[in-house]
C-alpha cells in the first residue's frame, strides 16, 4: 500500500447537498439504498469516484438512468454529468461477517456502525473524506425494537424508522444503531431553553449501570455552555454501549456509540478510576458536538485539529470538576508514559502527520494528548481573554466548516496580534524536545539560561528551536516563594533570563505546571528536591521534585547497588502525615515512578536497561518505605477509609487512593494480611480490586483469584479486571505461564477487543514479565497478533506498540523481539494497518 501525503490535497471533484439511506437490515445480507444530491465542484473538476469497499453492488443510476460503473480498488468510478444530479445505489453488505468492528457490525444480536476514520465506505458507495458534508436521512427497516441513527426522530412504524440530521456532516460521524435495547432517560434544557432527551441505551441486566454516564453527561452539557458558550443543538442525545468496539467511544452526530467499559458503572463493578475515565469519555465525546462535529477536519492529516482541541477541553471540565492539581499530574504521568515512549522511539510522527499508510495508525498519544499539550500552550502564551476571544471567533468563523491547523491558528494571530509561525512549528516536528537549564548568581542578579534540542526522529533532522513557555517561580532557601510564577518564552536554541533584586540567592521551581511538552534537563541538588517537595506554591512541581528524588533513589539502588536513600524516605513521611495536603495529592506522591520511567530514565542515561533487576528494585523500594513508613502508612490507612454507603466523587476516590496506595505498600511486610482482610469486606469495586492487586503483586491472590471468578464470571467488564489484573500483574518468573494459560480459559473470548486488550495489553504493561529473557513473551504475543489480524486489523496494530521500545534493550532481547516482529511482517495476508506499523517498528 501506497502513503498518502497531506502535501497531495486536493478538494473534491463532487459536493453533497443531500443523502437519504435506507437499510434493510439481515446479519448476512443487508441492503442499503442509497440516494446522493452531487454538484460539481468548479474549482477542482475530475472524475467522479466513490469509495467503497467490501461492498457488493446490486445496481446503480445517475438521475434515474441506469449505470454500469467501473470497480476500482477502493470503490468506483462513473461518467457522470457536469451539472448536479442524483445518484442512486443498492449495495449488499455482510454484517455478521464484519469481526474488524468498522462499518455496520453485529455485536450480541446488536447491529452497529464505527465509521471514522473510513469506514463508511464498507455501508456504502460515497466519498468518505470529512470535507465532504451533507444533511443526512435516514431510514431503517427490522424488526428489533429499537431503531437508531443521527439527528432528530422523524418518524416511525411498525419494523421501521427515520431519522433527519439537519447539520451538514462528513460520513465518518454517521451511526447507525439497532437491536433489543433497553433506555435510561433523563432530560436537559439548554441555556436558551431547548428542551433535550436524552438516553443511555444498554442491553438487559446493564440498567443500572448508567445513573453515573448520565450525571457525566449533563454535567458536560452544562459545562460547554458556561465555559465555552456551546450549546446542544438536536432535539435527541442518544449514547449506546456496544461490547464489541476497537475504541474508547464515537461522537457520532446525536448518537454516541461507546465501548460498554467507557461507559458502564456502578459501584459494586466499577473502580474509582474507571468512574473518573467513563466521566471524561463522555465529556470528551460530547464536546466533540462542536470541536469536530459543527467544525470537522478539512482531512485526516488535520485530526489533531479536532482531537487536539477536544481532549484539551475534556482536561479542563476534569479540573473543573474534580481537582486542578491532581488532573494535571495525571495527564502528564499519561503524557510521559505514552507519547514520550512514542515520540522518543521508532513510531515518532508530528502532532499533524505529514504522511501515513492506515489512518487508523494515527489515532495515537501523539495527536491527542501531544496536541491537547500545543492548545495548553497555546492558551498559557495569549492569556485567559484572548484564548476565549479566539475560541469565540474559531466557533464564529468555521461553524459548518472543515478546517485545517492553518484556520485555527490564523484565528489566534488575528486575536491576538501575534505571529505564530514559529509556535506552528509544534504541529511539525516530531520528538520530545530537550530544554536544558543552568543558573547564575553573581552582585544580586539571578540568571536562568536555557539551551533547547530537539531529537532526530525518523525522516527529521536538524530540527529548529521551538517556543516553548516555560513558567517559572523562585523560592528563598526557607521555602518561602520570592518571585511568583512567570512565564519565560524561550525562542532562541540558548536564552538567558534574568532576575533581578533578589536578596540570597534563590531555589528555582522551572516548568511549573508543566508548561510544556519537554524533557527538562537540570542538575538539582537533593536538597533542593526536598524543598521543593516541602514547600514549592506549584502543587505539579512539588510532586514533580518527589518524584525526582524517588527515581534519584532507585537509579542508586540500580546502579550503585545503594540502599533505599533514608531521605527520601523522611520527606515522604512528613507529606504523608501532613493533612493539609489533598490525600489525591499525597497518595501521588506515594506512587513510586513506573518500570516503564525507569527504563527510560537508565536508557536515557546510556545504560542497557535490565527489567527484572528494575522489578527487583521497586520491590526493594516498597519493601522500604513499608519498613521505614509503617506506622506512617498505617495511620494513613486508618485514617482515609471512606464509612458510608460509597459515592465517586472526587473526594471520597481521593481517600481510598490514599488508602489504597498505603494498603499495597503495607502489604509488602505482612504477608497480605491486611489486603484480605479488605478483600473479604469489600463493599465496592474499588476496594476489591485494590486488594486483589495487592495480593497479586506479593504472589498471594490465588484464593482471592478463584472466589472473584465465581462471584463476577457473568459481569463482562468485571472479568476483563480479573484477566487483566493476572497479566499486568503477574510475577516476571509466572507472567509468560499465567498468561498461557489465560488464553486457555473458556472465558478467553479473544475476538472481543475488550477482553484481547485486558489479556495482552495487561502483559505489555508487565515490562518484567513481557521481557522474559528467554523471549517466549515475545512469542506468544507475536503468535496472538497474528491471530487477530486476520480478523480485527485495527486493535492488532495498535497492540503491536508493545514492541516500539526495542531498542531500548540488550543485544539479546532485541534480537529476540526482532524475531518476533519480522514473524508478524512476512505473514502473506497481514493487513495494511499491521504491516505499517511493524514495518516502522523494524525501521
Ligand atoms: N474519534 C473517535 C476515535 C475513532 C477511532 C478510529 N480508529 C473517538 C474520539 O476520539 O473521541
Ligand atoms: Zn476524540
Amino acid at each position: 500500500a501506497q502513503p498518502i501525503y497531506l502535501a497531495d490535497y486536493t478538494p473534491p471533484a463532487f459536493w453533497v447537498d443531500r443523502v437519504e439511506l435506507t437499510f434493510r437490515l439481515h446479519p448476512t445480507a443487508t441492503r442499503v439504498l442509497s440516494r446522493v444530491a452531487f454538484r460539481p465542484n468548479p474549482d477542482a473538476p475530475g472524475p467522479f469516484t466513490l469509495h467503497g469497499q467490501d461492498l457488493t453492488l446490486i445496481r446503480a443510476t445517475i438521475d434515474g438512468n441506469e449505470v454500469t460503473p467501473t470497480l476500482t480498488d477502493d470503490g468506483l468510478t462513473c461518467p457522470a454529468p457536469d451539472a448536479p444530479f442524483v445518484w442512486e445505489a443498492e449495495v449488499e453488505i455482510n454484517p455478521e461477517a464484519n469481526k474488524a468492528l468498522e462499518g455496520l457490525y453485529m455485536s450480541n444480536g446488536m447491529y452497529c456502525t464505527q465509521c471514522e476514520a473510513e469506514g463508511f465506505r464498507k455501508i456504502t458507495y460515497y466519498p468518505d473524506r470529512p470535507d465532504v458534508m451533507a444533511p443526512f436521512i435516514v431510514r431503517i427497516e427490522s424488526d428489533l425494537p429499537v431503531l437508531l441513527s443521527n439527528g432528530n426522530p422523524a418518524a416511525a412504524g411498525e419494523g421501521w424508522a427515520e431519522w433527519d440530521d439537519p447539520w451538514p456532516k462528513p460520513a465518518y460521524l454517521f451511526a447507525l444503531v439497532a437491536g433489543d435495547l433497553h433506555a435510561h432517560r433523563d432530560s436537559f434544557t439548554t441555556a436558551s431553553g431547548k428542551p433535550v432527551d436524552l438516553a443511555i441505551w444498554v442491553r438487559d441486566g446493564d440498567q443500572d449501570k448508567c445513573a453515573f454516564g448520565m450525571a457525566a453527561l449533563k454535567a458536560s452539557m452544562a459545562w460547554d455552555e458556561r465555559v465555552y458558550g456551546r450549546e446542544y443543538d438536536l432535539d435527541v442525545f442518544n449514547i449506546v454501549a456496544v461490547d464489541d468496539f476497537n475504541a474508547g467511544a464515537m461522537e457520532n452526530k446525536g448518537l454516541n456509540v461507546f465501548n460498554s467499559a467507557a461507559v458502564l458503572a456502578s459501584p459494586e463493578t466499577a473502580t474509582d478510576a474507571n468512574f473518573e475515565r467513563i466521566e471524561s469519555i463522555i465529556a470528551h465525546e460530547y464536546f466533540h458536538n462542536w470541536t469536530g462535529n459543527r467544525i470537522t477536519c478539512r482531512d485526516w492529516f488535520q485530526l489533531c485539529l479536532k482531537e487536539g482541541l477536544t481532549v484539551y477541553r475534556d482536561q479542563q471540565f476534569t479540573k473543573d470538576v474534580r481537582s486542578e492539581p491532581v488532573k494535571r499530574i495525571d495527564d502528564v504521568l499519561m503524557l510521559r508514559g505514552a507519547q514520550f515512549r512514542e515520540d522518543g522511539g521508532p513510531l515518532a510522527h508530528p502532532v499533524r502527520p505529514e504522511s501515513f499508510v492506515e489512518i487508523n495508525n494515527f489515532y495515537t498519544a501523539t495527536v491527542y494528548d501531544k496536541g491537547a499539550e500545543v492548545i495548553g500552550m497555546l492558551h498559557r502564551l495569549v492569556g485567559d481573554a484572548t484564548y476565549a476571544r479566539a475560541l469565540d471567533l474559531y466557533f464564529d468563523r468555521h461553524d459548518g466548516q472543515a478546517c485545517t491547523i492553518e484556520d485555527w491558528l490564523k484565528v489566534f494571530e488575528d486575536v491576538s496580534g501575534r505571529d505564530l509561525t514559529q509556535f506552528k512549528l509544534w504541529y511539525s516536528i516530531a520528538g520530545t524536545p530537550h530544554v536544558k537549564v543552568t543558573d547564575t548568581w553573581a552582585d544580586g542578579s539571578y540568571t536562568l539560561t536555557f539551551q533547547q534540542s530537539v531529537p532526530d526522529t525518523p525522516g527529521q533532522t536538524d530540527k529548529p528551536p521551538m517556543v516553548i513557555p516555560i513558567a517559572v517561580g523562585l523560592l528563598d532557601t526557607d521555602g518561602t516563594e520570592v518571585v511568583p510564577t512567570r512565564v519565560l518564552e524561550l525562542t532562541e536554541a540558548r536564552q538567558n533570563f534574568a532576575f533581578d533584586g533578589l536578596a540570597t540567592r534563590p531555589v528555582p521551581s522551572i516548568l511549573r505546571g508543566f508548561s510544556a511538552p519537554v524533557i527538562l534537563e537540570q542538575t538539582v541538588p537533593a536538597e533542593h528536591k526536598r524543598l521543593l517537595l516541602a514547600h514549592d506554591t506549584d502543587p505539579f512541581n512539588r510532586w514533580e521534585a518527589g518524584r525526582a528524588l524517588a527515581r534519584q533513589a532507585l537509579l542508586a539502588m540500580l546502579t550503585d547497588r545503594a540502599a533505599p536513600d533514608p531521605a527520601y524516605l523522611e520527606a515522604l513521611q512528613a507529606l504523608l502525615a501532613d493533612d493539609s495536603l489533598d490525600p489525591a495529592f499525597r497518595a501521588l506522591v506515594l506512587r513510586l515512578p513506573s518500570q516503564q520511567d525507569l527504563t527510560q530514565a537508565l536508557f536515557d542515561a546510556g545504560q542497557v536497561p535490565d527489567p527484572l533487576a528494575i522489578h527487583d528494585a521497586l520491590t526493594a523500594m516498597e519493601t522500604a518505605m513499608a519498613t521505614h513508613l509503617q506506622a506512617d502508612l498505617t495511620a494513613s490507612f486508618d485514617a482515609h477509609q471512606v464509612p458510608g454507603p460509597y459515592r465517586p466523587v472526587a473526594a471520597d476516590a481521593g481517600k481510598r487512593a490514599l488508602a489504597n496506595g498505603a494498603l499495597a505498600l503495607l502489604t509488602r511486610t505482612d504477608a497480605g494480611a491486611r489486603a484480605k482482610v479488605q478483600y473479604s469486606d469489600a463493599a465496592n469495586m474499588t476496594q476489591q480490586m485494590a486488594a486483589l492487586s495487592a495480593l497479586q503483586r506479593i504472589g498471594a491472590a490465588s484464593d482471592a483469584l478463584e472466589h472473584f471468578h465465581s462471584q463476577w464470571q457473568h459481569e463482562r467488564l468485571v472479568l476483563d479486571k480479573w484477566f487483566g489484573l493476572q497479566s499486568s500483574l503477574s510475577l516476571p518468573a509466572e507472567a509468560v505461564a499465567t498468561v498461557r494459560r489465560l488464553t486457555e480459559h473458556p472465558d478467553f473470548t479473544w475476538e472481543n477487543p475488550n477482553r484481547f486488550r485486558a489479556v495482552f495489553g495487561g502483559f505489555s504493561s508487565n515490562l518484567a514479565g513481557f521481557h522474559d529473557p528467554s523471549g517466549d513473551g515475545y512469542a506468544l504475543m507475536a503468535d496472538w497478533l497474528i491471530r487477530l489480524d486476520r480478523l480485527n486489523p485495527m486493535t492488532t496494530a495498535r497492540m503491536t506498540t508493545a514492541f516500539g521500545t526495542w531498542k531500548q534493550y540488550d543485544a539479546d532481547r532485541q534480537a529476540l523481539m526482532r524475531d518476533a516482529l519480522e514473524r508478524i511482517a512476512l505473514v502473506p495476508v497481514l493487513s495494511r494497518d499491521t504491516k505499517e506499523m511493524v514495518t516502522r517498528i523494524l525501521a
